[in-house]
Parts: C-alpha cells; structure tokens; sequence
C-alpha cells in the first residue's frame, strides 16, 4: 500500500500547445520530448492513511494544485478495484519549481508510477503515462527515458493518448541541453491558459498544429542518426511557430524577455563561427541550448555571459522507477 518512485522532467523538441479536451489533458498535436537527467522528482505515495494529505516540496497542497493529484489517485482507485482508503502523499524535487523548467512533468510521472504501484497495480508503461498525462500533459512523456513521442491520438476516451519511447538515453548519450535561467519571476500566463487563449483566438493555431505533426517523422529521423545540426535547426523554428501561434493570440501572449532574445542571439553568432548550439524556448524566458558533450561547456559559457543568473547542464534521462527510499 506504500511506494515511492523517481522520475525526470522532459524538455520538447516539438512542442504540445493546446489542448482538443480539457478534462482529459488531450492535445492537439502529437510531441516528442527528451528525459532530462541528472535533475529529478521523488515521491511517495501510502494508500490506507487517516485522510487524504497532499505534501509538496514541504508545503501542503491546495486548490487545484491538491485536486490535480487527488482526482489522479481516484483514477487509481477506480482501476485497481480495491478499496484503498484515503492517501498520503508526499513529493520533493532536487530542483525548485520556479528553475524555468516544469518540474510538474517529472511530479505527475513520478505520481503516477508510485500510485499504481501503491495500489498494487502491475507495471504498465502504457497505462501509466494515461495516468501521467490527466495531471499535466507534458508528464505523459517522462514515464519513459530519452526520447519519448507523445501520439496525440484521436479516441474520445483519451485512451490512445500517450508516449512511446522512440529511442532509450544510450541512443545519443553525448547529446546535451542546457537551461539557461535568465528570469525566476512566476510568468503572467500560466501554460495551462496560454494554450487555451491561443488555440480561442489565434488564427494561426490550425497551422501551428499541422506544421507541428509533421514535423514528428522529421524529428525522430535526426534522433536516429544523430544529426544534430539538423534537430537544432528543426527545434529552433518549431520553437519559433509555437511562439508565433501564442504572439498572435487576442490578446497577444509573449512569454519572451529582452534578455532572452540577446541570449538566443548570441546562440547564432556563435552558431556561426563553428560551434554546434541551438536552441529551444518553451512557454517562458529561459531558452535551452541543444549541444553535444564536447561544446556543453562553450554553451554554458556562452549562458553566463549572456546575463543567465543560473545555468542547468542535462543529459538523457532513464525511465520513471521505483525506489527504496520512501520521503516517509
Ligand atoms: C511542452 N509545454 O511540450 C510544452 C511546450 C510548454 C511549452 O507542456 O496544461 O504543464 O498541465 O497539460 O504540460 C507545459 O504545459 O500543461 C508544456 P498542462 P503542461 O512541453
């Protein structure tokens, strides 16, 4: 009835931004993501308690923050077809939330692993990134490590709604991304709203949309030889539209800052001059740089002088898994 797991957040190359159903958090376009290591969330979980508690970080949950992770453990329950009684749940991540990278994704995948094991569910990769996704769409792909495809499917029921893992971490072990954190300040719209605003108003969105899923079969075909020149360029423009698609929503919504665009300038000029970075910006100011191992620290150097306050170099990551050390 008690099981902890850890699980790793994911940064997209093609992006989700927006959803066709918002109850089931189904998207309406497909995403491929990769797992991002060393960074990491761990939680446990214990069915059977005095009554339903919702830790995170060291603070208790509440709101939707608590009704995010309580309607998860109810789908749970309803599978498992048990009577569990009330949860404990207790989540800590080695990174703070405000880092510019969601660590909601790593959370809600390390949730959901935890919480079918609590409930003695048997593994299922499938079922648990469903479960994944119903907290926060993104964590659909960190149940799996590396590089994970998100299929957008098109059943009501969301039930062919999920990642796959396209290629394991030992596929491009060399590949690297590094955050650069040039703003910590919580962003006006949250993700959430920003993609509802957009897909509303945005008379670009239908082609945001088809422009994104075809780039998928792209994607995966530079992951598989490991061209990075032409991932980076892929990311850098699907960046670009998804930014183009929120830009032209009424109102406008720019989640960028002057300091991010003289950083992803910088990205260029040294682009330029030989060395292999680019980058991609998700739903905030904090531009991730893609690199290989040898040019991680160039890019690192490139962030700091750039303005970054903060720098997170990262590697593919390994699945979500379950862990001895329960947090209680
Ligand atoms: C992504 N983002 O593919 C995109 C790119 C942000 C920009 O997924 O509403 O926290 O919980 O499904 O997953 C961030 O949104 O949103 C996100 P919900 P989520 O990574």
């Amino acid at each position: 009835m008690k099981a902890t797991a850890r699980a790793h957040p994911n940064i997209a190359l093609v992006k989700y931004w927006g959803k066709r159903d918002e109850a089931l958090v189904l998207p309406h376009q497909s995403s491929l993501s990769l797992t991002l290591a060393p960074l990491q969330v761990t939680t446990t979980v214990e069915f059977g308690a005095a009554s339903e508690t919702v830790e995170i970080n060291g603070h208790v949950a509440k709101g939707s923050e608590r009704e995010r992770v309580t309607s998860l453990l109810a789908t749970v329950r309803s599978e498992a077809q048990r009577t569990l009684g009330p949860a404990r749940v207790v989540s800590r991540g080695d990174f703070p939330a405000s880092a510019g990278l969601a660590s909601s994704a790593a959370a809600f995948a390390a949730l959901a692993v935890a919480g079918r094991a609590a409930a003695g569910l048997a593994p299922d990769a499938r079922r648990a990134s469903i479960l994944a996704r119903q907290g926060s769409g993104s964590a659909c792909r960190s149940v799996e490590g590396g590089f994970c495809e998100w299929q957008r499917g098109s059943a009501a029921d969301g039930s062919d709604s999920f990642a796959v893992q396209r290629f394991g971490p030992g596929h491009w072990p060399g590949f690297r991304m590094v955050v650069a954190i040039v703003s910590r300040a919580e962003k006006d719209v949250k993700s959430r709203d920003g993609m509802r605003q957009t897909v509303e108003t945005s008379p670009y969105y239908p082609a945001w949309c088809a422009d994104a899923e075809s780039e998928i079969a792209r994607a995966r075909a530079f992951i598989a030889g490991r061209d990075l020149e032409g991932l980076g360029a892929l990311c850098e423009r699907n960046a670009w539209r998804m930014h183009a698609s929120a830009l032209a929503a009424d109102p406008p919504l720019c989640y960028l800052l002057p300091e991010t665009l003289r950083l992803i300038q910088q990205v260029r000029e040294l682009r330029q001059k030989g060395t292999p970075v680019w980058f991609t910006l998700d739903a905030g100011p904090n531009p991730v740089l893609l690199t290989d191992v040898a040019h991680e620290l160039s890019a690192e150097a490139l962030c700091l002088a750039a303005g970054a306050t903060e720098v997170v170099r990262c590697g593919p990551g390994s699945d979500a898994a379950l862990v001895e050390d329960a947090l209680f």
